[in-house]
């Protein structure tokens, strides 16, 4: 059986979440970290020495660090799909999930603490400007690319796709600037067309109790 730990609104989690929801997976989802605790534990420790989410265990392996978990279940159960047979075709996705999370991660994060995770009286978006400016520009890279081609690995969704469609959610969906970026943003509509991402994704960013309840009931 495999099992993801991990609370919802975490994007990392998100992006584990999305591909078991993509590859159609049977799974038991337990939801630590945040609030949640539950990662102090040397059971979980054993798993997951940072102590941070996503966690996968996938019979007699567990697995942290998101890209990793992302890249294990595609491989395992997306080859062909996911997971590009052909190398070529494989390091092009994965060269877009690297940049996503090393070029995009730092800013978005910046952007997204700083507004969703931030009382509104403590919010200063003057201070945000420079990190929201720098996604603007960075993200024109992607457009370009996603000009070229339907994904950002090729012709269909891969796990190339996953980081940054994650982080796309919260970029076209925080309250900043945004420049127009026709084929990424019509690259973000395609992925809204996907149940998976809806699901997994598409949720919101800080939810009450009550929001967590009513969405776990839902996915139940
Ligand atoms: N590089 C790690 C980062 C993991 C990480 O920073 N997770 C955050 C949530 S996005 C976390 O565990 N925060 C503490 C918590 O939720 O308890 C990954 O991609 O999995």
């Amino acid at each position: 059986m495999l099992t993801i730990w991990g609370r919802r609104n975490s994007t990392n989690v998100q992006k584990v979440m999305w591909t078991v929801g993509e590859l159609g997976l049977d799974h038991e989802h337990r939801n630590v970290g945040g609030s949640f605790g539950g990662t102090d534990t040397a059971e979980y420790r054993a798993m997951n020495p940072m102590g941070l989410v996503p966690t996968v265990r996938d019979g007699d392996i567990a697995i942290f660090e998101s890209n990793a978990i992302v890249r294990y279940l595609a491989a395992r159960y997306g080859a062909g799909a996911l997971w590009p047979e052909d190398p070529a075709e494989r390091a092009r996705a994965d060269q877009w999930m690297e940049w996503a999370q090393t070029v995009i991660g730092p800013p978005i994060t910046a952007v997204f603490w700083g507004i969703a995770r931030t009382p509104k009286a403590k919010q200063d978006m003057e201070a945000l400007k420079p990190a929201i400016d720098k996604l603007g520009r960075l993200l024109a890279i992607a457009d370009e690319r996603l000009g070229e081609a339907a994904f950002l690995g090729g012709e269909r969704l891969t796990f190339g796709d996953v980081p940054l469609g994650a982080t796309a959610y919260r970029y076209f969906t925080l309250p900043i600037e945004r420049p127009s970026l026709p084929n990424l943003e019509r690259w973000y509509e395609a992925l809204t067309g996907h149940e998976a991402y809806r699901t997994h994704v598409m949720i919101p960013f800080g939810a009450s109790l009550e929001e967590w309840q009513a969405l776990e009931a839902k996915l139940a």
